[in-house]
């Protein structure tokens, strides 16, 4: 017995015909963007998604129906109910959202668990979770998930709300390979370079997804992390961004937030002290982001069709019985 998902047709229709498919998260809509630029913005990744060639999947779950390819009247609910309503669905909650029926919005860890389920190898978001800044022991599942799962996630690195000399020390025990697309830094998020080395620069998602299928020969559990800096004319400066994220993590000690909680606090604070700023760069990100994934899922089956037509011809040849001259 296992858990039904919900295909819209279109995603159900493509993965049947195995042609690229890319997932879409949706916490970012309930707990990530403000009313209504998280609309725009979920329907111009979508957009973004099918102008590489491949076809959206964003994922949630509704009335505790796994449902993966949302409609735009599913995007434009959840965005308008009011914050907190909504459950922020990571691994752990899944089965709540699920068994209790509910409407619930899934991280990158909730919405990798979902791809995987549904068979999509690619999935685009902005930023994923991370360690806590002055709290080592708050890992964002997120990054457990990435060791555990076989979805590749497409990212402008994580927000420098978060420790990311650390959380690049659990990306590492957990085994996940980090690919820079143009660039030996990982991002961070509103700026194109955190200092920190990622695992291997790729110059295109031609060449990521070499790596991707890799993976997948090698029998990986894990995910893959594609970093993509955000395009150089929506970057913010670093310093600028730094004495916001100071004072928007000072506020949420002072104010005892924790749990769950604490990224969607960040988020907001981060947003309204930067003010419109932050918000070109947001958009700017995960648009690019939705377009890349979507050239590396094609990408990827390119690899993975012509690999399919090598491994038949090669039996062919060897039984030497099949081939339309030889009847
Ligand atoms: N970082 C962002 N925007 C977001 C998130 C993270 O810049 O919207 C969301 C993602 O859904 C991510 C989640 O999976 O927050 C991480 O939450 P936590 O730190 O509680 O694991
Ligand atoms: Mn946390």
């Amino acid at each position: 017995m296992t858990e039904p998902i919900l295909l819209s047709a279109e995603v159900a229709a493509a993965l049947a015909a195995g042609r690229a498919v890319v997932a879409l998260e949706s916490t970012l809509i309930t707990h990530g963007l403000p009313y209504p630029a998280n609309v725009e913005t979920a329907l111009a990744m979508e957009a973004a998604v099918r102008e590489s060639g491949a076809v959206p999947a964003t994922i949630a779950v509704l009335g505790g129906k796994i449902t993966v390819g949302l409609a735009r009247a599913d995007i434009e609910r959840l965005a308008a109910l009011p914050s907190g309503t909504v459950r922020k669905c990571s691994r752990r909650d899944l089965p709540i959202a699920v068994g209790l029926a509910e409407d619930a919005a899934t991280t990158v860890a909730g919405t990798m668990i979902i791809a995987h389920m549904a068979g999509i190898r690619v999935f685009s978001t902005g930023g994923i979770g991370g360690v806590h800044r002055g709290a080592p022991f708050d890992v964002s599942a997120d990054l457990l998930e990435l060791g555990r799962t076989p979805v590749a996630v497409v990212c402008s690195g994580a927000k420098s709300i978060l420790d990311l000399p650390l959380t690049l020390e659990v990306l590492e025990t957990q085994g996940v390979p980090i690919l820079g697309l143009g660039t030996d830094s990982l991002p961070s998020f509103y700026s194109r370079s955190s200092g920190l080395p990622v695992d291997v620069s790729v110059a295109t998602p031609a060449e990521a997804a070499k790596v991707v299928a890799a993976a997948r020969r090698l029998g990986a559990q894990h995910g893959v992390l594609l970093a993509v800096p955000v395009p150089a004319k929506d970057e913010l400066p670093t310093e600028r961004v730094e004495a916001v994220i100071l004072q928007a993590t000072a506020e949420a000690a002072a104010q005892g937030i924790h749990g769950k909680r604490v990224t969607p606090f960040l988020l907001g604070r981060v947003a309204e002290l930067t003010g419109g700023e932050s918000r070109r760069a947001n958009l700017a990100l995960l648009i690019n982001n939705a377009r890349v994934g979507g050239q590396l899922a094609v990408a990827l089956c390119a690899l993975e069709n012509a690999g399919q037509r090598g491994v038949t011809a090669r039996n062919d040849d060897r039984d030497g019985s099949s081939g339309p001259l030889r009847s």
